[in-house]
């Protein structure tokens, strides 16, 4: 993306408004249906083309690494062919168009089995200013059975405000905001629909997308998936989970553009805080001492 950062928009362009979307569906027909799922519902599957060999090669390492562990988090780091599929072109050119703002994976998770994760809003855990510039993109490495605890999701409740951890009493713990997120799916009457994707596609959901793991009804059964979290360019990121509650300090990120192969400092125009110098360090070399392999 080439434009002047003033000209970027300020809301992501597929959660504008009904004309917004109008307009980026005539800009890219072929796109008009990812383009009206995730615009009313939060979420959209696509066939990204990832190559065979590197389901292939992500799909061995997991059942080889994540035996007995489950899930582990940026195995790019270990793992080429999890970073190809995190910098997959067609994914990331996808997700530019669609926001406005370029997009770049600063994190990866695989699962072996299904996480049985309760419902939650990524903004919970990454936010962003401007607001929603984030997403998270979910690969399944094998055909979902029902029974193995797919991805469950509540289509429209990314149209929910963002919850704040004020509003949830500040200082509680992580299960008093599941115990919320489980109120609001009554309150709103939110239904589920469960991720029963076939190999090789994928499923984008919005930042305020609330989703999680559904039950497993078969132990035996595998999931194994891929989940990308991307971030957009020029905004300030940060974690609500760690925000210093008395001082009112937010978290400032620093997340790892995979993409680029670069550190991203927030922008200080969104947000006037910013990690310490040696903080910026101190992340940058304990990445650059584990070597993370080229893909
Ligand atoms: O794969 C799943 O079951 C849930 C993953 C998830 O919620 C996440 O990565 O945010």
């Amino acid at each position: 993306m080439t434009a002047r950062t003033s000209e970027l928009p300020n809301i992501p362009l597929i959660e504008s408004g009904a004309e917004a979307c109008a307009a980026l569906s005539e800009t890219y027909p072929e796109l008009a249906e990812t383009i009206a799922s995730l615009h009313e519902r939060g979420f959209a599957i696509v066939d990204p083309d990832f190559a065979v060999e590197d389901l292939d090669a992500v799909d061995a390492y997991c059942r080889k690494a994540l035996a007995g562990i489950g899930r582990i988090q940026d195995g790019w780091i270990q793992e080429a062919s999890i970073g190809r599929l995190a910098v997959h072109r067609p994914v990331l050119d996808l997700l530019t168009k669609l926001y406005g703002r370029r997009a770049f994976p600063f994190q990866t998770l695989n699962f072996e089995f299904g996480t049985q994760q309760e419902p939650h809003s990524d903004t919970f855990h990454f936010d962003s200013t401007p607001g929603r510039f984030m997403c998270g993109v979910w690969v399944a490495l094998e055909d979902i059975s029902p029974d193995a605890g797919p991805l469950v999701y509540y289509p429209g409740s990314h149209k929910l405000p963002i919850l704040r951890r004020m509003e949830i009493g500040g200082n509680k713990s992580y299960p008093d905001y599941e115990k919320h997120i489980a109120g609001l799916i009554d309150e709103h009457g939110l239904e589920p629909e469960y991720g029963l994707l076939k190999r090789g596609q994928a499923l984008i959901w919005s930042a305020n997308l609330i989703h999680g793991g559904s039950r497993r009804t078969n132990q035996a059964l595998t999931r194994l998936s891929q989940v990308t979290h991307y971030y957009f360019e020029d905004c300030a990121f940060h974690t609500p989970l760690d925000y210093d509650l008395e001082s009112g300090r937010p978290f400032i990120r620093q997340p790892f553009d995979l993409s680029r192969r670069k550190h991203v400092l927030s922008q200080r125009k969104h947000v006037d805080a910013q990690l310490s110098w040696r903080e910026i360090l101190a992340q940058r070399w304990h990445l650059w001492r584990q070597s993370p392999p080229r893909f």
